[in-house]
């Protein structure tokens, strides 16, 4: 917890919330495998997260009941951090947690298949662990857990949660290593999903990120549905690597620009607003150019560094608000 408060990011202020019960996992029948994982020798952390219907076809994650979210709450640890995760089902739906990335045991999976739903009405606390990187005993080296990784339902609709993740039922986890640079703002978090949208929405209803020139502003880029999709930000470039940074001058890493991601895939990086560009309105959008036509783009806006706009990102968001004739978000309506 302490290591998280230094963050700048409100999306880590509901995590000092109370730790759930921890007999919430764990069944009579369950008791020869247990919660935690091997490598959790405490709970460092623990939160709790809300599922909340926000309209007829839309279910979010929260950190308090009133405030669900698309996507959820963005959870961040570092490695080394065990934090306990309780879900509260305020739904009339079957839902769970499953994420990627981190150590958990199969009480944790978050699957029919190990008694991991939620019922209505109820909660359960599930244990994610996480580690750095680590010689093995035969000298191997096991990779860390730090990454820009994703949860999300796998209850709900399917035993693979597909009508929970259609709903919104889906966030970022991001798993940092000591000494990560870390970003002046919240994460801006883009969910290329199914029906050719970004956050369930199309534009121009999709996230207008903002920035001033000059702030490190970190993105995270996750995928669900049946598509691939390439991911592509205007004007920046980032390193193709875990952390999207360079670390040294002659770092060889590829820079790019466009990156693919397929279903569950998930990626990050870090980039100084307006670098070598300036302020202005730069789109990012799914390159697949049918579902950019669609309405995958969303937007940058950099400001100047005391905050401003220029009167040409004024004319530029004109022009973005009125050159997508598609108001509707997909699927299911307005989330
Ligand atoms: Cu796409």
């Amino acid at each position: 917890m302490r290591r998280l408060l230094k963050m700048p990011l409100p999306s880590v202020i509901g995590l000092m919330l109370v730790l759930g019960p921890m007999t919430a996992a764990t069944s009579a029948s369950q008791a020869d495998v247990s919660v935690t994982p091997p490598g959790c020798t405490s709970i460092t952390d623990s939160i709790t997260l809300f599922a909340e219907r926000i309209s007829a076809t839309r279910i979010g994650y929260g950190l308090s009941p009133d405030k669900p979210t698309i996507p959820g709450p963005t959870i961040q640890m570092y490695e080394g951090d065990c934090v306990a995760v309780t879900l509260v089902n305020d739904t009339d739906q079957l839902v769970s947690l499953h994420p990627h990335g981190v150590d958990y045991t199969v009480l944790s999976d978050g699957t029919g298949i190990n008694n991991g739903c939620v019922p209505p009405g109820r909660s359960k606390t599930y244990v994610w662990g996480s580690h750095p990187p680590q010689k093995r005993p035969d000298g191997t080296i096991e990779p860390g857990s730090a990454g820009y990784w994703h949860y999300h339902d796998h209850c709900m609709g399917t035993p693979h949660g597909t009508g929970g993740i259609d709903a919104g039922l889906f966030g970022a986890l991001i798993i940092r290593r000591q000494g990560d640079l870390l970003p002046d703002l919240p994460t801006f978090v883009v969910y290329m999903g199914p029906g050719e949208t970004i956050n369930l929405r199309k534009a121009p209803h999709t996230p207008v990120f903002v920035a001033n020139e000059g702030e490190r502003v970190e993105f995270e880029v996750i995928a669900h549905g049946d598509d691939f999709h390439t991911f592509h930000l205007h004007g920046h470039r980032w390193v193709n690597d875990r952390t999207g940074y360079a670390t040294s001058i002659d770092d060889p890493t590829p820079v790019i620009d466009t990156r693919t991601v397929g279903p569950a895939e998930s990626f990050g990086f870090q980039i100084i607003a307006g670098e070598g560009v300036g302020p202005g309105a730069w789109m990012y959008h799914c390159h697949v150019q049918s579902h950019a036509d669609a309405g995958m783009v969303g937007i940058l806006l950099v400001r100047r560094p005391d905050g401003t706009l220029t009167d040409q990102e004024k004319r530029a968001m004109y022009r973005w608000r009125h050159m997508h004739p598609t108001p509707m978000s997909m699927p299911g309506g307005h989330g």
